[in-house]
C-alpha cells in the first residue's frame, strides 16, 4: 500500500534523497553536483539499482521467489503503490524497499526517454543477477550460492551488475543532450562497460572477508583454485598460513583488473561536460588509489572494513577537476604498485604475477 502522503510530490522527492544520502557515502555526493538535467534522473537510477541489489544481496529470500522479484523488477517500477517487504529484518537498505513507492512515484515522473534506458538497464541486470543465483546446497535450502568458475564467469558477472550500469549512464548523458551522440557509439559503450567492471572488480576484492562471512565467494575459482592447496576451499585464503597463496592469488586479480584501466582512460577522455566528468573520474580514481591501498596487503584476509583514508577521498576529489591531472594520478599509483611490486623481488614474497604487474603499470 502506498504511504500516507505519497500523492504530496514533493514528499517522494524529498524521500528519495533522504535514501540516496542513507545508502551511499560517495556516490550520494557525485550525483547531488551533476547538472539539474541529469541530478535527478541519476538519483532515481541509483536507488532504483539499490533496490535491486539489496533483494540479490538478501540470503534469506527463498531461491524461487528471488529470481522472480530480481527478473521482473523492471515491470514493479511501473506499478504505482508498489513496495517490497520481504527482506530479512536485518538487510542494510531494508527501508528502501519498503517505502519503494517513492521511488516508483519520481520514476514515472521522469522524462520518457530516461525512463526507458533505466527500465531497459534494470530489466537486464535482473535477469543477468538472477542467472546468478545458484540452486541452493542440499544440506542447507536457505543458502544460496554465487558460482564464478572461470574468469569468463566474472567479467560477465561484473558487466551484469557493473557494467550494464556504465552503459545506462552512458545512455542517460547522451539523451540529456550534455554529451555528444558519438559517446553513445559501440566502441565507447565498450569502454563505458569497461568502467564500471573496473569499479566493481575492486570492490569485489576488497570486500573478500565481508562477503565470505556471507556465504559468497566472487573471486573466479579458476583463479583462487591454483592457489589453494589442492580440493581446498576458497576459505583457505583467509587462513594465516596460506597468506602468502592468498597474496599471489590478490596480486593475480589486481593485474586482472588494472587491464581495464586503459580503457577507461580513453573513456574518461571523451567526456566533454564538466560534472559529468567529475560524476566518472571521482570513483574511478578512489578505485585505483584502493587497488594501490590492497596490492600485496595482508590486511584484505585479516580484517573487514578498510577503507582509503577520509582525507586521501577529499585529495582525489581535488585532483579530478580535468584529463591532465587524473592522468597524474594514475600515474602515480601505477609507479606506487610497481613500486611495492619491485620490491618483493628476491624475497619469497615473489610470486607467478610480478612480471604482469611490472607491464601492466608500465
Ligand atoms: C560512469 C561510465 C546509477 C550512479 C557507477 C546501486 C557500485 C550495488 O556495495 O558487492 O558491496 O553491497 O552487492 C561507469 C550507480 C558502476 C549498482 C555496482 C561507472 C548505480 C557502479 C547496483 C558505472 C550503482 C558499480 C553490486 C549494483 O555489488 O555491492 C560510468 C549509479 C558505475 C548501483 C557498482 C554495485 C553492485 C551494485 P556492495 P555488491
Ligand atoms: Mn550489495
Ligand atoms: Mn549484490
Ligand atoms: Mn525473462
Ligand atoms: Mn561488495
Ligand atoms: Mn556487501
Amino acid at each position: 500500500a502506498a504511504s500516507p502522503s505519497v500523492s504530496d510530490p514533493s514528499y517522494s522527492r524529498r524521500m528519495c534523497y533522504h535514501f540516496l544520502n542513507l545508502t551511499s557515502r560517495s556516490f550520494a555526493r557525485v550525483i547531488q553536483e551533476l547538472d539539474a538535467e541529469l541530478r535527478h534522473p541519476i538519483c532515481i537510477f541509483y536507488l532504483v539499482l539499490r533496490g535491486l541489489d539489496t533483494v540479490e544481496d538478501d540470503m534469506t529470500i527463498p531461491l524461487e521467489r528471488k529470481k522472480e522479484v530480481l527478473q521482473n523488477f523492471h515491470k514493479s517500477i511501473y506499478q504505482r503503490g508498489w513496495t517490497f517487504t520481504e527482506n530479512g529484518e536485518s538487510e542494510k537498505d531494508r527501508e528502501l524497499l519498503v517505502k519503494f513507492d517513492v521511488v516508483v512515484n519520481e520514476f514515472l515522473s521522469l522524462k520518457e526517454s530516461y525512463q526507458t534506458v533505466i527500465a531497459d538497464i534494470t530489466k537486464r541486470m535482473g535477469h543477468g543477477m538472477s542467472d546468478f543465483v545458484s540452486r541452493p546446497l542440499q544440506t542447507d535450502k536457505s543458502i544460496h550460492h554465487i558460482e564464478i568458475t572461470t574468469k569468463a564467469d566474472y567479467n560477465l558477472y561484473t558487466h551484469y551488475v557493473a557494467g550494464l550500469v556504465g552503459i545506462g549512464l552512458t545512455e542517460l548523458f547522451v539523451a540529456s543532450g550534455l554529451e555528444r551522440p558519438s559517446l553513445g557509439a559501440p566502441h565507447n559503450i565498450e569502454l563505458a562497460n569497461e568502467m564500471g567492471q573496473f569499479l566493481q572488480k575492486v570492490n569485489i576484492l576488497k570486500d573478500f572477508l565481508e562477503d565470505l562471512g556471507e556465504g559468497r565467494v566472487f573471486w573466479p575459482k579458476e583463479v583462487w583454485s591454483k592457489h589453494v592447496p589442492k580440493g581446498a576451499p576458497a576459505e583457505a585464503l583467509a587462513k594465516e598460513e596460506n597468506i602468502a597463496r592468498a597474496l599471489a592469488c590478490l596480486n593475480e586479480l589486481v593485474v586482472d583488473a588494472l587491464e581495464h584501466v586503459p580503457n577507461c582512460l580513453e573513456y574518461m577522455s571523451c567526456i566533454q561536460n564538466q560534472t559529468v566528468f567529475q560524476f566518472c573520474a571521482i570513483p574511478q580514481m578512489m578505485a585505483i588509489a584502493t587497488l594501490d591501498r590492497f596490492f600485496n596487503d595482508p590486511t584484505l584476509f585479516r580484517t573487514t572494513g578498510t577503507k582509503i583514508r577520509r582525507g586521501l577521498a577529499v585529495k582525489l576529489m581535488l585532483k579530478s577537476g580535468d584529463m591532465d591531472s587524473v592522468k597524474r594520478t594514475y600515474e602515480q599509483y601505477a609507479l606506487s604498485i610497481n613500486r611495492k611490486n619491485a620490491q618483493r623481488v628476491g624475497t619469497n614474497e615473489q610470486d607467478d604475477s610480478f612480471l604482469k604487474v611490472s607491464t601492466t603499470c608500465a
